[in-house]
C-alpha cells in the first residue's frame, strides 16, 4: 500500500482531529504513528527522538527514545512574567531547558507522550497557545522586538496580533484533544471586522475553516512586521512582510512584500532561497484583508503535488510577481492598492543593553547564547536568572528574532536590582562582547531535530570563541558582521542572507556561504562546498584579513564584499526554472509509470 500523502492526511483528518485524542490517551506506547505526527504539527508539537542515543539503541535492538517538542506562539515575542514562570515550571516536564526560537516563540523539548496534554493545557491556560505554531498554516507572526512607546510600535504590535487572530485555524479539534472541550482563546486582541466582500472573494473552496478549507495551506506560511531601518525580523526571508508608512506620526498604511523563504536541498537547483519582493502598499484599514487575499492565493495556486516546491516563494516565482499581484487584487473587491514604497533597512541586529523606552521607563536587551535558557554547568545560569527576574521585577518579557531576551517596562529605580540579578547568575547582557557575537545564531539541530545532518547549536559558540579572538586581534570587534549556522539546508538559522552562513552537510562538514548582508537584503553565495568544522575559523579569518586590508573608510563587511568580490556559486533564476520544469516532468513520468 502506498504511503498517504500529507494532503490526503489533512483531508481525511476532520479538521486536524485524526486519532490524536485516542492515541495520546493510550499509555501503552511511547510514540504515535507518523501520519498522526503530521497532524500533530498543526497543534504545535513534533514527535522526535534523542539522536544522541539512536545508534546505540538500534544496536541494542531498542526502540527509539521518543519524546515531543512543543512550540508556544506569541505574536511579536511578547510574554508576561507570569507566562514565563509557567514555561519555566514546564521545563521540569521537558529536558530542563527552554529554547527561544528565531521566530520569537519558545520550544520545550523532550516531553514524554503522557505529559504532552498537561503541557499544552498549561500553555493555553497561561494565555498563550501552541495552535498553528507548526504545520501547513500561518505560523507565529513576528514583530519589532524593541518595546518603544510610540504610535508606530503600538500599531505594529497590534497588527501582529490581528494577523495571529485572523489566521488561527478554527476547528474544535484543538480544544477537544488538549483542553477537554474547553474553548480558550489566546490573549490576543479580537479579530478586526472581516470585510464581507473580501471574505466572499477569498472563501475556501470547500470545508469548514473559513480561510483554510479542508486541506489547509500547501505548506507553512510565515509573516513579519518591521519598522525601518531595523530589520530584526529579517523581513526578506518571510512569505509576507509588512512595513509601516507614517504620516504625521500616525501609521497611514503598510508596504507589503511577498515570496521570501530559505529552505533548499543541497545540490537541487529546483529548490533555493529567495528574498521577498515588494507587492504593493495598502491603507491600514485594509492590511489584514489584503493578507487574507495573499494567503488564499497561495492556498489555491500553491503546489500541492511536490512539497519541496510548495512554499509561496515558488508560487510567486512560477506565476511571476505581476500575475501574482493581479490575482491578489482580484480577491480585494473595492480595495485600492498602491505602488509599494521604497524600503531601507540597516541591520537585523537586536538592540542589547539598557535603553529608554520613551515613557520614562527602560528596557534591557540580554544576550542568550543560542537562545538556550538553561542552568548548564560552567555557563551563565539563564534559567535561574530569569525566574528570579520574573518573580521579583515582574516585567513584560520579549523574545527577539535573534533569540535574545528583552526585559521591558523597567522602572529606573529597579535597574540596579536587574543588573545585580544578571550578575549574580553570570549573565552578561552584552558588555564586552564582539558585535558579531551578539547576533550570531545557530538552529537547534542535534540531538532533537530529526532532519539534522550535523551539529549546529552545540558547536557555533565554540567556533565563535575562535572567530571572536580573530576579530579582536584585527581590531574588528565592533564591526557588524553576521554569522549564522544550520545543521541542514532547511535554513532554520536563516544562513542564506548572512555575511557568513554555515550549512550542515554531514557530521562535522559544512557548506560555507559568504556575501549576504547584515541588512538582511542580499543572498550569500556558496563559497566552499565542504568545510570541516575545525577549519571554519581559519576560513573566516582569510576573509576578515582581506576586509581589514582592503576596506575603505567606514565601509562595513557587507559593502566591502559587494565592492570587491562576486558571490560564489548560486543558481540563477533561469537555472532554477529549468530544473523546476525538469523535476515536474520527472515526477509526472513517475506517476504515469506507477499508474501503469
Ligand atoms: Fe525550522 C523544520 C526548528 C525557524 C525552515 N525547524 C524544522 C524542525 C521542526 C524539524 C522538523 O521538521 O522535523 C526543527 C525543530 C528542531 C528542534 O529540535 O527544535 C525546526 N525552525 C526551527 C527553529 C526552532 C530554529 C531556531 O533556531 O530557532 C525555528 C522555530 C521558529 C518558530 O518559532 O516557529 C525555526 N525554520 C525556521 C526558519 C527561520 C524563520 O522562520 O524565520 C526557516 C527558514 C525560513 C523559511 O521557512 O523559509 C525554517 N524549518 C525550516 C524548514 C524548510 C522549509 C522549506 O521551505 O523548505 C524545515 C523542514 C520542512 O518544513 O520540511 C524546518
Ligand atoms: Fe533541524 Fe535543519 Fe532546521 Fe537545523 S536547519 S533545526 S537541522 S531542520
Amino acid at each position: 500500500m502506498s504511503k498517504a500523502s500529507v494532503e490526503d492526511i489533512k483531508l481525511a483528518s476532520a479538521g486536524l482531529r485524526g486519532q490524536l485524542a485516542e492515541q495520546f490517551a493510550d499509555t501503552s506506547t511511547p510514540n504515535i504513528p507518523e501520519d498522526s505526527n503530521i497532524l500533530l504539527k498543526h497543534h504545535g508539537s513534533y514527535q522526535q527522538d534523542d539522536r544522541d542515543v539512536r545508534a546505540e539503541r538500534t544496536k541494542a535492538k531498542l526502540d527509539k527514545a521518543w519524546s515531543f517538542m512543543i512550540r508556544s506562539k506569541m505574536p511579536g515575542g511578547r510574554i508576561s512574567s507570569v507566562q514565563w514562570l509557567i514555561h519555566d515550571e514546564l521545563c521540569s516536564k521537558a529536558m530542563g531547558s527552554m529554547r527561544l526560537t528565531n521566530r520569537q516563540g519558545i520550544q520545550l523539548h523532550g516531553v514524554l507522550k503522557g505529559g504532552l496534554k498537561e503541557v499544552i493545557h498549561n500553555v493555553c491556560h497561561s494565555g498563550l497557545s501552541t495552535m498553528g505554531a507548526c504545520g501547513d498554516v500561518v505560523r507565529n507572526t513576528m514583530g519589532p522586538a524593541a518595546p518603544l512607546k510610540d504610535a508606530i510600535h503600538a500599531d505594529t504590535q497590534k497588527l501582529t496580533e490581528e494577523i495571529s487572530q485572523r489566521f488561527l485555524w478554527r476547528s474544535q479539534a484543538y480544544a477537544d484533544i488538549w483542553l477537554d472541550g474547553e474553548k480558550i482563546d489566546p490573549e490576543w486582541i479580537k479579530d478586526p471586522e472581516v470585510n464581507p466582500a473580501v471574505r466572499a472573494a477569498t472563501k475556501a473552496p470547500e470545508g469548514d475553516d473559513p480561510i483554510y478549507g479542508k486541506v489547509y495551506l500547501p505548506r507553512k506560511f510565515k509573516m513579519a512586521v518591521a519598522i525601518q531601518p531595523c530589520n530584526d525580523v529579517d523581513i526578506y526571508s518571510q512569505d509576507v512582510g509588512f512595513v509601516p508608512h507614517v504620516v504625521n506620526g500616525v501609521v497611514e498604511g503598510y508596504t507589503m512584500t511577498v515570496g521570501g523563504g530559505f529552505g533548499m536541498s543541497h545540490g537541487q537547483l529546483s529548490t533555493r532561497p529567495f528574498l521577498a519582493q515588494p507587492l504593493f502598499y495598502v491603507k491600514r484599514a485594509n492590511v489584514v484583508d489584503a493578507t487574507e487575499a495573499i494567503v488564499t492565493t497561495q492556498r489555491d495556486h500553491g503546489n500541492r503535488t511536490e512539497r519541496k516546491n510548495a512554499r509561496m516563494k515558488y508560487t510567486v516565482q512560477t506565476m511571476g510577481i505581476d500575475a501574482f499581484r493581479s490575482e491578489v487584487q482580484r480577491r480585494l473587491p473595492g480595495i485600492e492598492t498602491f505602488p509599494a514604497k521604497e524600503l531601507h533597512f540597516d541591520s537585523v541586529e537586536d538592540n542589547l543593553g539598557w535603553h529608554e523606552q520613551g515613557d520614562g521607563k527602560l528596557y534591557c536587551g540580554v544576550h542568550i547564547s543560542m537562545g538556550r535558557v538553561a542552568d548548564a554547568e560552567g555557563k551563565p545560569q539563564y534559567r535561574s536568572c530569569f525566574r528570579e527576574i520574573a518573580k521579583t521585577i515582574n516585567c513584560p518579557i520579549i523574545v527577539t528574532p535573534n533569540t535574545n531576551l528583552i526585559l521591558a517596562d523597567i522602572d529606573p529605580a529597579d535597574k540596579a536590582s536587574v543588573d545585580a540579578i544578571l550578575a549574580k547568575h553570570g549573565v552578561v547582557h552584552s558588555d564586552g562582547m564582539t558585535r558579531a557575537r551578539k547576533v550570531a545564531h545557530a538552529c537547534v539541530a542535534l540531538p532533537t531535530c530529526g532532519l539534522a545532518l550535523s551539529e549546529s547549536e552545540r558547536v557555533l559558540p565554540g567556533f565563535m570563541d575562535k572567530i571572536d579572538a580573530t576579530l579582536r586581534e584585527l581590531g574588528l570587534a565592533d564591526e557588524p558582521i553576521l554569522f549564522r549556522m544550520t545543521g541542514c539546508p532547511n535554513g532554520c538559522g536563516r544562513p542564506y542572507n548572512a555575511d557568513f552562513g554555515f550549512v550542515g552537510r554531514s557530521p562535522n562538514k559544512y557548506a560555507m556561504f559568504v556575501g549576504g548582508s547584515i541588512r538582511g537584503n542580499r543572498l550569500a553565495g556558496l563559497e566552499f562546498k565542504t568545510v570541516l568544522g575545525e577549519d571554519v575559523p581559519a576560513k573566516v579569518r582569510t576573509f576578515l584579513e582581506a576586509f581589514k586590508a582592503e576596506r575603505q573608510d567606514g565601509e562595513i563587511f557587507a559593502d566591502w564584499f559587494a565592492r570587491t568580490r562576486t558571490t560564489g556559486e548560486a543558481p540563477t533564476p533561469e537555472q532554477f526554472h529549468i530544473e523546476l520544469a525538469e523535476r515536474a516532468a520527472k515526477l509526472a513520468g513517475q506517476k504515469t509509470e506507477a499508474a501503469g
